[in-house]
Parts: C-alpha cells; structure tokens; sequence
C-alpha cells in the first residue's frame, strides 16, 4: 500500500470513525463494519433509519450452540441518501433489559414505529428464565418474547418497558398503523399472528389470531405488513423448498382474511437458509431491504444487510426483486468506487474474491483474467463532471492496462490507465478525457493481455 494511500484511507477511516460514518460505497452489503440482518427500513424525519438485528462470532466463553445465532444487541443505521450509512452506535442490550436472559444472545429481529410523538422500538428476545412454576418445582422452559422500547427519537436513546407484551410469544414483530390510526401487532410462532394493540402501544387488544390461508408446509416466519392503495400485504419469508425465500399474501383488511399472491424473492444464490425483509417507498421509488451471507459465505448465522429495488405491477402485484452487489445508492465519482459491486459482468475470466481473507470486512477486489474481460458499474455522479484524471488502486504479475469507458464497453473511452508490473497494491493513473457531468454508468475492461487485480476505481 502506497503511503500516500494510506495516508487517505487513514483519513477517511478518522473522518468515518469519529462521526460513525462508513466511507461511502452505496453497495451491497450496505453495511460492512459488522454483521447485520433482519433490517426493517422505515422513513423518520425525512430520513431512512435501518433497524437490523446483529449477529456477532460466538464470545470467549459463550455457552450456546457454535452452529446457531449469537445476537446480543441492537444498532440502529440513518441515511438520506441510500449511499452514506450512519451508525447511531447500540440502542439496546440483553444486558439491559430487565426481563431478557443476559446470556441468551437472542436478541432477532425488531421493528421500529412512530405514533403520537413517541418511537416504539419492538423487539423478541429470551425470557429470564423464570424461577420455579408456582404450586410446582417444574422449571419454566426459555421461551420467546416480545418487548417494547420507548423513544423521542428515531436513534434514541430507547427505554425498554420493565417488561413483556403479555399475551404474546413469538419472534420477528412488526407493527402496521393503519390509515385509521388504529395499531396491529404481526409476529411469528410457527404460523403468523396478528393481534390489535391498545392505543398505549404496548398492550394487545383480545387475543392474538392465526393468520389463516398461509403456506403451512414449511416454515414461515418473518411478517412485515404495509398498506399501498387500499391494499394490505403481508409478506414473509417460507421455506417453500429447502432454504428460505420471500412471499406474499394480499387483502383488504390488516386482519385479513389475505389470499396468497406469489413470491417477492427467491431463494438466495449463496445459500443463505435465512431471509428476512421490509419494503419502504423512498421518493418515490420503492425499494426491499433484506438480508444475505456476503461478509460470512461459509457461516450464515453471520449475515449483512442488502437493498435492492422494488417494483409493483399496474394490477397492485409485486414484481420479483432482482438481488444486486450493485445495491441502490449513487456513487460519487471522486469516491473509492468499488466496482466488485459490479452490475454485469463479461462471461467467465472476471473473479471477484476477498481482499484478505482473514478480513471480509475489507471488502473485496476484481480480477480481470484476460483481454477484453470486463465489468459493468452503474449510476456513478460525476457531478459538474470537472474530474481530470482516473486512478486505479491495482496489481498485475506481469502488467497490463484498463480501459474506463463510458456506458458500454464500446462507449466513449474516458482513459486508459498501464498498470505497471507489481506484486503490492498500487495507485495507477492517467489522464481523463471526455467526463460526463451528471450520472452514468461505466465499463472496465482489460485490454492489456495479462491478469489485473483491481480494488476500486476513482476519478479525480
Ligand atoms: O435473525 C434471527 C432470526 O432469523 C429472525 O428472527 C428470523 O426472521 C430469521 O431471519
């Protein structure tokens, strides 16, 4: 690494650190410090604040299943641009909730809903075990419930009620307040139950009810409901088959009854057995916010979070989501532009793999394998496009050059940047020509004959 590299990533990491910012990359994993899954997006404030849950790597110590989750705590992330990720540092802890067992690490997935000037933050956990049933010396078995945190604001800092939902056991809440004002608990118990909420937003109304005319046959967990045009959909993951994939039921009433409308995603490439997901309008776009293995392929008790968009049909059905490295944020030009985050790619001879293994954090980098291999990055903002060169953090064994082109790979050539013979990381650059104000997309291709590494790409 060059010293004037490390200089600016130092610089970048400081700036990043000190104001919880990750430097940019508007890709998929939107999250690249941590695992994350399970995100619920909602719009607060006139910003997008995520509220995943977080899985960690098993603590010196941990008394749990090595197979299984670990997941002691909640973060919650803001952005208003889709691209620049703030993390508003921890909200809540099984440490700090009087009746979740500390030593559970089974804090999954939560939901966050605004009503009367107050953020309601829903949460599962373990229960305290509690001591012996009365009248007997059975122990209780842990089970699941569902606890409420009260905050001013969207990051908090949240208060968590001294205690649970009553009435209520299960996993994966979520919270619909209807256009009436009226307030649904959905959550998870092996079927999907939905349930009033009293005004106060922390007692149930009655009891909770199945929500009949789901699959049966296979797990289904996960709901997240929403309203758009006077219909209500309930989504959810299934194990229709062997690993978990998005489907959804539509009505035209929250407590149903919803009739089964087809699958919103498919099962994941990477294999990852869980999904879990919300949907958010954001101006006018809407987009799916969910999860997969990117920073773990060989563990998917360790996710990440992704975005990708979303479209409905005129008829109100929703189109299959195409899952992207891409994701959903624009990429400034000056930036470090990570094109592994490639939205297509040349047939065979393009590699993507881990910078450092031991380091998934760290992202990954391209290999060109031979001439005319390329890769696609959509929608980079050159702004008033007043860039005047190209850089290339890259390294070849025997040297070879990289053609940046505009729009396609016989678009117009905006540089071609020699990429000396080197084993270390290096900057290479050349002259720009020809950059565009505005958005666009650009192609990469070696041109030079002999295998490249790439780390990112950035105009200057
Ligand atoms: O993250 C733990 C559990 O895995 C969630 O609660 C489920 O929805 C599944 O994603």
């Amino acid at each position: 690494m060059s010293l004037k590299h490390s200089l600016r990533q130092w610089l970048l990491m400081g700036i990043a650190g000190f104001m919880n910012i990750q430097p940019a990359l508007a890709t998929n994993p939107l999250i690249m410090d941590q695992f994350t899954a399970d995100p619920t997006a909602r719009v607060f404030e006139g910003k997008i604040y995520v509220y995943p849950s977080h899985d960690i790597k098993a603590p010196p110590g941990f008394k749990g299943k090595s197979d299984w989750f670990v997941m002691p705590d909640y973060h919650v992330f803001s952005s208003d641009n889709l691209t620049d990720w703030k993390d508003h540092g921890m909200i809540i802890s099984q440490t700090g909730v009087d009746w979740v067992d500390p030593n559970a690490y089974a804090m999954w997935a939560p939901d966050c809903v605004y009503k009367d000037g107050k953020y309601y933050f829903y949460f599962p956990a373990i229960a305290k075990p509690a001591e012996t049933a009365e009248g007997s010396n059975e122990k209780k078995r842990p089970e699941f419930r569902i606890g409420v945190a009260v905050a001013d604001k969207p990051a908090g800092p949240f208060k968590p009620l001294p205690t649970y939902i009553q009435g209520v056991r299960g996993i994966d809440p979520n919270v619909l307040i209807d256009k009436d004002g009226t307030a649904y608990l959905y959550y998870s118990a092996g079927r999907i139950y939905v349930a009033k909420l009293k005004p106060n937003m922390t007692e149930i109304e009655g009891e909770p009810k199945v929500i009949e005319n789901l699959p049966v046959k296979g797990l289904v967990e996960g709901p997240f409901v929403f309203e758009r045009n006077g219909i209500y959909y309930l989504t959810y993951p299934h194990v229709a088959n062997k690993i978990e994939r998005l489907e959804y039921a539509m009505s035209t009433s929250p407590m149903g009854p919803f009739k089964h409308a087809g699958v919103i995603l498919d099962e994941s490439e990477s294999n990852c057995w869980t999904v879990h997901h919300s949907i958010l309008d954001w101006q006018g776009q809407s987009y799916l916010f969910y999860h997969d293995r990117d920073l773990s392929p060989s563990f998917d008790k360790n996710r990440s979070i992704r975005a990708d968009k979303l479209f409905f049909n005129a008829d109100g059905t929703i189109q299959k989501v195409i899952p992207t490295l891409r994701g959903v944020g624009l990429v400034n030009a000056k930036s470090e532009i990570q094109i592994d985050r490639y939205s297509a790619r040349s047939v065979g001879s393009v590699a993507v793999t881990f910078l450092d293994d031991a380091n998934p954090h760290a992202g990954w980098k391209t290999t060109f394998g031979n001439a005319k291999s390329w890769v696609r990055f959509n929608e980079v903002d050159f702004g008033q496009g007043a860039q005047k060169s190209i850089q290339v953090r890259a390294k070849s064994g025997a040297g070879s050059v990289l053609e940046i082109r505009l729009g396609s790979a016989e678009g117009p050539l905006l540089g071609r940047v020699k990429v000396d013979k080197t084993a270390d990381w290096k900057l290479s650059s050349a002259a720009a020509q020809h950059l565009p104000k505005g958005v666009h997309d650009i192609v990469v291709t070696q041109t030079g004959g002999k295998a490249v590494e790439v780390d990112w790409v950035s105009f200057q």
